[in-house]
């Protein structure tokens, strides 16, 4: 297996170390996609007992392979559940990140595993922390676009989201840019 390390951003000291990716999972032929609740931007979709609030993406510079997606992920149920993949149809993978401090560099690294989301927990994917990641970006993404993919946990299966695309700078903050 060759170890591609990706995403290296010019411009800041976030590194992607992409060596032990999650790896976007098959899906069963069987796996039902399930739709979103709806497909406009902020309200909220369902998909079992999780409730995802608040996506979005950061729009990207021209040319940039990464972009970095946020949003929050409430947990209704009475047993524990795991983001352990999903799609954007703008990008060719996949990865959920955690940001690690190394050295006091900040690098970020794929969640070994999956993010755990606890019953009644609410975890939230933003600037900073956790967060997923799309590699291979095919077209830039440009503020007031939408786009379409698919969230998929281990519990409460695939679901299809619709991500508003913000502004560079436009929320948070932190050794996240270019992401
Ligand atoms: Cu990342």
């Amino acid at each position: 297996m060759l170890p591609i390390i990706r995403g290296a951003i010019v411009g800041t000291a976030a590194i992607c170390l992409s060596t032990a990716s999650i790896a976007v999972s098959a899906a069963p032929a069987s796996a039902q996609l399930m739709p979103g609740a709806a497909h406009g931007t902020g309200a909220p979709t369902k998909v079992g007992n999780l409730v995802i609030t608040v996506p979005w993406v950061r729009a990207t510079p021209k040319g940039a392979p990464v972009a970095g997606g946020y949003l929050s992920v409430t947990n209704n149920g009475t047993e524990p559940d795991r983001l352990v993949g999903g799609s954007l149809a703008a990008a060719g993978r996949f990865e959920v990140h955690e940001m690690t401090m190394d050295d006091g560099v900040m690098r970020m690294r794929p969640v070994a595993g999956g993010l755990e989301i606890k019953p009644g927990q609410t975890v939230e994917l933003k600037p900073g922390g956790h967060h997923v990641m799309f590699m291979g970006l095919k077209e830039q993404l440009k503020a007031g676009e939408t786009v379409k993919g698919t969230l998929e946990f281990a519990k409460a299966g695939r679901v299809e989201i619709t991500y508003p695309v913000r502004a560079l700078g436009g929320t948070g903050s932190g050794g996240h840019r270019g992401h």
